[in-house]
């Protein structure tokens, strides 16, 4: 089975799980975890931020950042097909008690000028506007990368109204090899951010939230409130280390297969490639082959090819460390002769 479902799916390499068998550990909730230390301290470094904390997963960093961020009853602006919005399960009402207000982004990014005539004025009808959330790369826009420009705008209206802006930066370091800017030139434009260890870069479980001081202070107490408070989770933090400080350099090549998969689905009958196709996502309308989208997944999966539903009749194929540009050639040849 060649599986495009997702980044998620990529299974940790030898160097990982000799990492996590070889790892030193301690209780991490009395801070005497040596491993978790060292990945918390080398990620703080790289994104540019005073401190960072390890988090479950990309779900976990996002909620306590909104957690950490806002008080009940405030409202967050947030692009309306961002993850925080569209696939966290409700999250922010269910556990930080905000209100959500869209904003509709071209290719992932929202207009600067729509963020500040959203910003609520001092009204006692109104919620206060606790915080702004950007997604790069862009998931549901087709791992679109928002440019570090656009953030700086947003943030520059962040600022001035003294709001925080939070990135989920799950696949950050993908906008990063795609335009080849450094890490901080986007993180420079944000408060805090949220990256996955365990999408492209491989880790199997993990993500990291890096901030100031003070925010990281709040942040690791919402972890523990929510019972992510680890014990010798060292174990877990090693191959986070290794996909931090190895699995960055080869994003590129994902990049490069999803290319190469474009070029092909562009070929078929009835397919239109919807995205840039900026960095390892593609997303497909397969409305022109008269098939709904969760058919053309069932028999791509009949001839031993998964991909995910993206919509009625989108269709979402992802590029990542598991597959190989022969896999690559191998869909190709499979779309080829049914379309
Ligand atoms: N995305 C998953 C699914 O949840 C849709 C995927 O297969 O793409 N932010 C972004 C931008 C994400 O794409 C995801 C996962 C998350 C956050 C959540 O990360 P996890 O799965 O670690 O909670």
């Amino acid at each position: 089975m060649i599986d495009l479902r997702s980044d998620t799916v990529t299974k940790p390499t030898e160097e990982m799980r000799r990492a996590a068998y070889e790892a030193e550990v301690g209780d991490d909730v009395y801070g005497e975890d040596p491993t978790i230390q060292k990945l918390e301290k080398e990620a703080a470094r790289i994104l540019g931020k005073e401190e960072a904390l390890f988090v479950t997963s990309g779900t976990q960093g996002n909620q306590i950042a909104v957690l950490t961020h806002t008080q009940p009853g405030n409202e967050i602006l947030l692009e309306t097909n961002s993850h925080i919005f569209y696939y966290e399960s409700g999250a922010v009402a269910a556990f930080a008690g905000v209100q959500t207000r869209t904003i509709t982004g071209t290719n992932g990014e929202m207009d600067p000028y729509e963020i500040e005539a959203a910003i609520r004025t001092e009204d006692q009808h109104f919620p206060e506007t606790g915080l702004i959330c950007l997604e790069n790369t862009h998931n549901r826009a087709g791992g679109a990368v928002v440019s570090p420009e656009n953030m700086q705008a947003i943030h520059a209206i962040a600022k001035k109204h003294s709001i925080p802006v939070h990135v989920d930066g799950a696949r950050l370091f993908n906008a990063v090899a795609a335009t080849g800017r450094g890490v901080r030139e986007f993180t420079d434009h944000c408060d805090t951010v949220q990256i996955c260890l365990s999408k492209g870069l491989g880790a199997p479980i993990g993500s990291i939230i890096a901030g100031d001081h003070h925010f990281i202070g709040k942040a690791r107490k919402w972890r523990k409130r929510l019972g992510g408070g680890l014990r010798q989770a060292g174990v877990i933090a090693a191959p986070g280390l290794v996909a931090l400080t190895k699995m960055r350099e080869r994003l590129w090549e994902d990049h490069e297969k999803a290319r190469r998969l474009k070029e092909t689905l562009q070929l078929c009958k009835g397919v239109e490639v919807i995205n840039e196709v900026d960095t390892n996502i593609i997303v497909a309308d397969i409305s022109g082959t008269g098939m709904k989208a969760e058919q053309f997944v069932d028999d791509l999966e009949k001839k031993g090819v998964l991909a995910v539903t993206f919509g009625p009749t989108l269709v979402r194929f992802t590029t990542h460390f598991d597959v190989t540009m022969d896999n690559i050639e191998e869909v190709s040849r499979i779309l080829k002769e049914n379309f």
